[in-house]
């Protein structure tokens, strides 16, 4: 029986692999109906347009502004006395002496709309159109993404020829390529020009080329379209490549600017000529190659109706309606993945807002990077779903905000170390924004860095913790010295501060923002000097330093639980003008940090449970990242139908057409704007119901919603080094397989109604309750462990 069980699994797992492409029935009219496809660097939209094709594309370091001088050298004088008057109650006069002084010098931001100042936005690089000029009625018409592949495809007939369009781009061969074929000959007439709303001029190159030029405040950019065709001609005009009746054609793209590389109009032109020396299908199977060797690492499978004949919108429309699709589910898992592999490669940028998927000139909030939650919620699935590779762009972008964030940190405080406040850009901005109101927000850096740990957590990878080390320990510095003792409770506070977005009444009846010690600040910067303490532990370095920090730690203000029986979002139960507000930033103890559990700090997690009901009593939840960040709170409390419910809702109301995350319109008479950090967060949330191992122990299944009742898992990692595959039916695991990739002693647990029948091969194992093991495992050796098995 067990043999039995054992063999279908392994079977079964390879037979059902392959995840369903999200597909539609028409071509998109708007953006966000378009498809997404990228290589980390390059990234484009497919519109998949009969007649008119648009393909938007994105090339990462294309951002307007320059590297500005924005740190505020009236902030430190100013700084004492907004202590003072935080301490004694005064926040009027606090707030109003930090917006005077305390805040970045020049215009910051421009609140999201600084296309032509020196903050800068991230920018569309331009378009592709392709003009055809078949006639006759469409039929058969399907556009869909390949999520196996990272491949769209555009199908359609008109008359009696069947035309493929395929479009992909390549990270082996750093060009984005789209082929236009058919399955009658000479069928293919068309025209293919650049375009860019402002600032970029097309002129052709040889006979087959156009070249797009272009220069903002800082940068030159470039990109080459070649374009060569089977039978037929091929002619190249000022501006256009005109095509007529070929059998099929291939167009190659790139794309570049000099931000990091000034010889980036020469890399450009290899990376074409290189491509143009290849078959199509030689780019497409080195595209594909070097695509799996990420996407292949992990599947979901959830049991449900097949749907796969029914497009991707109209099943998303479905569940606006109320419908139950588990697959649809699985699919929107591995898209979060298929957007994080292609919008952060090692070697590139860290996804922004919009990853790097972007339309506009003036991208909405410049599409830079927010730290007091956005930035993160986009790397919060790459370890669990296994691709701790595509988290290393985010690495180097920390490491390189360490030398403006010091210049920060000594002219704003006169503090040692390096702070990253709540906005960044790839220009390294560190200051508070110009609004205190989001802009104070001193723990941006402390959240960074859990990112680093956490890393370490996932894959115990020393070199990295060594690199890793001195920004943990720059980081945990400015704390050191930032943090203040609070008179009245004599714990140690940030001051001044914010809670991310929020405000609170003060006893005069007025709301402010500006406080000592918001609760999000405690928890981040008790997350930072434990594990900075642990770093420097396990690299048997700093101890002194390592001391200091534990002392410090032990005087942070803990968790306070409030009035409501919440946990508090600030040092005071102060009440708030918006209890549902979008930013539950007082809960990131529960997650993404650990200070909060329910096995080990089960009062606290009682009330994190009610500061969530609270928040969704009064209309929480309202933009997809809040939404996103709901599921997993509720997966870490282990509340399964809550978390599923979220995470439908987060498809109902923040999910566009082409599954695109959402946040409502920021400005009156706007549409919903794609943002992608909903995406990453309930990709990670899935896996939180799946899968945890904050607790020093790997949870299988710690969340499974009753509508999902069977399926499997493979491939996911857990903290301590070790990949995890489940497969579950009626709710109960079948089957565990455990691979560590280091020697050690595991502990497991399981829903309490499953029952460990065998492990194999012979494992040492400990039982520890009825719902917990200890398993003794060799690092490479493959774990079964089988649950529920009748036995004679
Ligand atoms: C934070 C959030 C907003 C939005 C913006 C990009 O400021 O409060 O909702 O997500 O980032």
């Amino acid at each position: 029986m067990i043999h039995w069980r054992l063999g279908l699994f392994f079977v079964s797992i390879h037979l059902c692999y392959a995840a369903d492409p999200i597909w539609y029935a028409q071509p998109a009219q708007e953006w966000e109906e378009a498809l997404p496809i990228g290589n980390g660097r390059l990234a484009a939209m497919v519109f998949g347009k009969v007649e008119e094709e648009r393909i938007q594309f994105n090339e990462e370091s294309l951002w307007s502004g320059a590297p500005q001088d924005a740190d505020n050298p009236n902030a430190l004088k100013a700084l004492p006395q907004i202590r003072q008057l935080l301490f004694e109650g005064n926040y009027r006069e606090a707030e109003k002496l930090t917006y005077e002084n305390l805040l970045c010098k020049g215009p910051g931001s421009l609140c999201g709309k600084s296309a032509e100042a020196d903050f800068g936005c991230y920018q569309t690089f331009g378009d592709l159109f392709l003009t055809f000029s078949n006639e006759g009625d469409v039929k058969n018409y399907r556009r869909e993404l390949d999520l196996n592949t990272a491949v769209v495809r555009v199908t359609y007939s008109i008359e009696e020829a069947n035309y493929t369009r395929e479009y992909f781009v390549s990270a082996p061969d750093q060009v984005c390529v789209i082929r236009l074929s058919c399955d009658k000959p000479g069928k293919i007439s068309v025209t293919a020009r650049l375009s860019r709303e402002e600032k970029a001029s097309v002129c052709n190159e040889g006979s087959d080329s156009l070249v797009m030029k272009g220069h903002l405040s800082q940068l030159d950019f470039l990109a080459k379209l070649q374009g060569s065709a089977q039978k037929g001609t091929l002619t190249a005009t000022d501006n256009t490549l005109i095509i007529d009746k070929a059998d099929s054609v291939t167009l190659r793209l790139a794309a570049g600017t000099d931000f990091k590389e000034k010889s980036h109009e020469k890399i450009v032109a290899e990376q074409i000529s290189s491509a143009a020396q290849k078959f199509f299908s030689q780019l497409m199977n080195a595209h594909i190659h070097e695509y799996q060797t990420y996407f292949q690492r992990a599947e979901l499978h959830l049991e449900g109706p097949d749907l796969s004949t029914i497009p991707t919108d109209l099943r998303l429309q479905a569940v606006k309606e109320g419908a139950i699709d588990p697959k649809l589910l699985a699919q929107y898992f591995q898209f979060g993945r298929y957007l994080l592999i292609n919008s952060s490669r090692p070697g590139c940028l860290p996804a922004n807002l919009q990853g790097k998927w972007a339309h506009l000139i003036q991208t909405p909030w410049n599409c830079d990077y927010h730290t007091n939650i956005n930035l993160q919620m986009n790397y919060w699935a790459a370890e669990v779903a296994n691709l701790a590779d595509c988290h290393v762009p985010l690495f180097d972008f920390i490491s390189e905000l360490q030398i403006p964030g010091e210049r920060t940190a000594k002219i704003h405080y006169d503090a040692r170390g390096w702070v990253v406040h709540h906005i960044t850009n790839v220009w390294g901005f560190t200051p508070p924004a110009e609004d205190a109101r989001w802009g104070l927000f001193p723990a941006g850096s402390g959240w960074l860095c859990q990112h680093l740990w956490e890393h370490y957590a996932f894959n115990e990878d020393l070199p990295f913790l060594k690199w890793a080390y001195p920004i943990l320990k720059g980081a945990a510095q400015f704390y050191l010295d930032f943090l203040v003792e609070e008179p009245k409770s004599h714990w140690l506070v940030t001051s001044p501060s914010s809670s991310p977005e929020n405000r609170f009444y003060a006893p005069d009846g007025k709301k402010y923002s500006v406080c000592n010690g918001p609760s999000m600040d405690r928890q981040i910067i008790w997350d930072l000097f434990i594990h900075t303490s642990q770093a420097a532990k396990i690299l048997n370095t700093d101890l002194e330093f390592a001391g200091l920090l534990d002392t410090a730690r032990s005087k942070i203000a803990p968790p306070q639980i409030g009035k409501y029986g919440q946990i508090q979002e600030w040092l005071e139960d102060f009440e708030e003008p918006e209890p549902g507000h979008r930013h539950i930033s007082h809960l990131f103890a529960l997650y993404p940090g650990h200070q909060i559990s329910s096995g080990k700090t089960p009062e606290f997690a009682r009330a994190a449970r009610k500061t969530l009901e609270r928040r969704l009593e009064h209309g929480g939840g309202h933009t997809g990242w809040s939404q996103a960040w709901i599921i997993n709170f509720w997966a870490r409390l282990g509340a399964a139908e809550k978390a599923h419910e979220h995470l439908n809702a987060l498809l109902s109301k923040s999910t566009l057409p082409n599954l695109f995350d959402s946040h409502p319109p920021f400005r009156p008479h706007t549409k919903p704007l794609f943002q992608i950090d909903g995406n990453f967060g309930a990709t990670a949330g899935i896996a939180e119901m799946l899968l945890q191992s904050h607790e020093g122990a790997i949870h299988l299944l710690p969340a499974l919603p009753s509508s999902w009742p069977k399926g499997y898992y493979k491939g996911l990692r857990a903290r301590g080094n070790i990949e995890v595959d489940v497969r579950w039916e009626n709710g109960e695991i079948l089957a565990a397989h455990l691979r560590p990739f280091k020697t050690g002693k595991y502990i497991v647990r399981f829903p309490a109604k499953n029952h460990l029948t065998s492990a194999n091969p012979a494992a040492e194992l400990h039982p520890l309750s009825e719902d917990a093991i200890q398993i003794s495992m060799q690092g490479g050796k493959e774990y079964v462990l089988i649950f529920n098995a009748l036995i004679p």
